[in-house]
């Protein structure tokens, strides 16, 4: 059976919980439109994610790659456009904070999403959802796994792969009082619509 990977993070920074984290295993071996969806999730750690990410990679060879992380502040679910070969940012948990550094140096400067960005906005906003196509990924974790993903993927030619963020759960917005946040179950029903949209047009291609 065909695969799709759907990562999510650990928790991080002055985040107590990641809502990714509960999304990828709600999911974990659920099967919609004949493709199994495997669940796992990412440390939040710049070198050994990208490690993590390229093992499960091969380990279990998806035909579709989305990857998912929480925007904390944004209110839509925000499928990501461009992923760009730059590491800068906060610490990650591993204690490293990495300043204007390449992902992979002499490598393309961004990478396209191939996920069907616009339809899974259009549909998500048809099931009264706010969603909207985000043109940057920020520096941090990320847009680095985004990277990788696509990286691979395009060495693959049949793979689609990109990268999605989500708003807050409620929990972390009353623990934060000043982000927005969505109840968990809607989050999920969200990622859900994007993930068909994603198939159908894996399906179609
Ligand atoms: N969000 C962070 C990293 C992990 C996550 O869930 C980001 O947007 O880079």
């Amino acid at each position: 059976m065909r695969k799709l990977l759907l990562t999510g993070f650990e928790p991080f920074l002055h985040y107590p919980k990641n809502p990714t984290m509960e999304i990828v295993e709600a999911l974990n071996g659920q099967v919609i439109d004949e493709i199994e969806i495997v669940g796992r999730t990412l440390v939040v750690d710049f070198n050994e994610s990208a490690r993590q990410f390229k093992q499960i990679i091969q380990d279990i060879e998806p035909d579709l790659i989305i990857s998912l992380g929480l925007a904390g502040g944004r209110a839509k679910i925000t499928p990501e456009r461009i992923a760009i070969n730059v590491k800068d940012g906060e610490v990650d948990n591993a204690g490293y904070a990495p300043t204007d550094e390449p992902i992979y140096p002499n490598e393309a400067d961004g990478l396209f999403s191939t996920l069907p960005i616009r339809p899974i906005v259009n549909k998500l906003r048809e099931a009264g959802y706010p969603a909207e196509i985000s043109n940057t990924a920020g520096t941090y974790l990320c847009n680095n796994i985004m990277y990788e993903g696509l990286r691979y993927a395009k060495s693959k030619e049949h793979i689609m792969a990109g990268f999605i963020h989500i708003p807050a759960d409620f929990e972390l917005a009353i623990a934060n009082g000043k982000i927005p946040g969505w109840n968990q179950q809607d989050l999920l029903v969200a990622v859900k619509i994007a993930i068909g949209q994603s198939i159908e047009a894996f399906h179609t291609k």
